[in-house]
């Protein structure tokens, strides 16, 4: 089976590692966010690509989520001594290597999907990880701070400001502009099914859709496309999706998540348990929709919703 999913960084990687046990003989295409993508220190940081090569890798830093497993700071800590920061991005020694590898590749000409397969043949991931673009799209949130409006990267919002002034507009900046990655529309038509994990729907999810092409490609694809809530009880599981979700005039509600994708696009749309008072709300906006558990607490959790997803495509198939 071929399966395309559509993938951030935390929520889609975990989703992934329960898709590969799920179903270990499936031939799985990740395309990735580069939205949340940053110039730090002349070098580029790719951290939704990286949170799904490190956790399929088995390099990740399991508490945390992203970033490396036995991390070391000093690199960081010499930097800000000279007195060169962001201080406030927590870049590691290990996780600086595969940014010096990546900037040193782009800068010998090679594009960022090329980029990806190489740094991919060290972790092994287990997926084919396409990013979403080859061209630089980097998501600006436009903030107001004491009276001030301005945009900041996606980074400097949710890292730097914790993401507590409120988000006013949410613009992948190239977005318009950028084309598709190689493979990416390939990998689409050649899919039996397209997944969203329960990936932030707006800066993740949003962001790869706002390439030109890749919405229409999965529309047209004619495959069932199902998705994932990462809303919970009215909530994010964890991150800003509420933040975000209200500057694009959505509510944080698994419902309402479905919607915003729209019957258009979404097949099928799971939601936890917890919220199965939205299942009928969801099926009036023309979705299937099922509640199952979506807690992913340990791998085991999450291929048992892989499982649901697939089986949730095969009745709306
Ligand atoms: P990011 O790029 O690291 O923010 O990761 P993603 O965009 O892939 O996923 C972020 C989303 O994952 C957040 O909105 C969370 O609510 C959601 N999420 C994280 N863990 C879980 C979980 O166990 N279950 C569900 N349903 N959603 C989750
Ligand atoms: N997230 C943080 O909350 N603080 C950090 O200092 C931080 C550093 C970092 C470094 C490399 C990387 O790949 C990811 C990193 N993240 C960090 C996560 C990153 O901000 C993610 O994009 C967000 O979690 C949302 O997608
Ligand atoms: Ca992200």
């Amino acid at each position: 089976m071929r399966i395309v999913v559509l993938a951030g960084g935390i929520g889609g990687a975990r989703f992934l590692r329960g898709l590969k046990r799920a179903v270990p003989d499936a031939d799985i295409t990740v395309i990735g966010n580069t939205g949340d993508d940053i110039h730090l220190f002349g070098l580029k940081v790719c951290p939704d690509l990286d949170t799904v090569m490190y956790t399929l890798g088995g390099g990740i830093n399991e508490e945390q989520g992203w970033g490396r497993a036995d991390e070391t700071f000093h690199l960081k800590e010499e930097l800000a001594a000279y007195g060169v920061g962001p201080a406030w991005f927590g870049l590691g020694d290990r996780d600086f290597a595969t940014h010096i590898v990546r900037t040193q590749m782009i800068g010998a000409g090679y594009p960022l999907s090329a980029v990806t397969e190489a740094l991919c043949d060290r972790w092994k991931p287990g997926v084919r990880l396409i990013p979403m673009s080859d061209d630089r799209v980097e998501t600006h949130v436009a903030v107001e701070v004491d009276g001030e409006r301005k945009a900041v990267h996606f980074q400097e919002y949710w890292v730097r400001l914790r993401a507590s002034v409120p988000a006013e507009a949410i613009v992948p900046v190239g977005a318009e502009q950028a084309k598709p990655a190689p493979g990416v529309l390939e990998a689409i038509a050649a899919a039996d099914v397209v997944l969203f994990p329960p990936s932030n729907p707006v800066v993740s999810v949003g962001t790869i859709l706002a390439v030109p092409g890749i919405r229409e490609a999965i529309a047209d694809a004619g495959v069932p496309v199902v998705g994932l809530s990462p809303i919970v009880g009215d909530a994010p599981v964890r991150g800003m999706a509420d933040k975000v979700l209200a500057a694009v005039g959505v509510e944080s509600t698994a419902a309402a998540v479905a919607e915003h994708y729209g019957s258009g696009l979404l097949d099928g749309w799971l939601v936890d348990t917890v919220d199965a008072g939205a299942v009928e709300r969801v099926e009036a906006a023309g979705i299937r929709c099922r509640a199952v558990p979506l807690m992913m607490t340990d791998v085991d959790a999450a291929a048992q919703m892989a499982r649901e997803a697939l089986a949730l495509a095969e009745e709306v198939r």
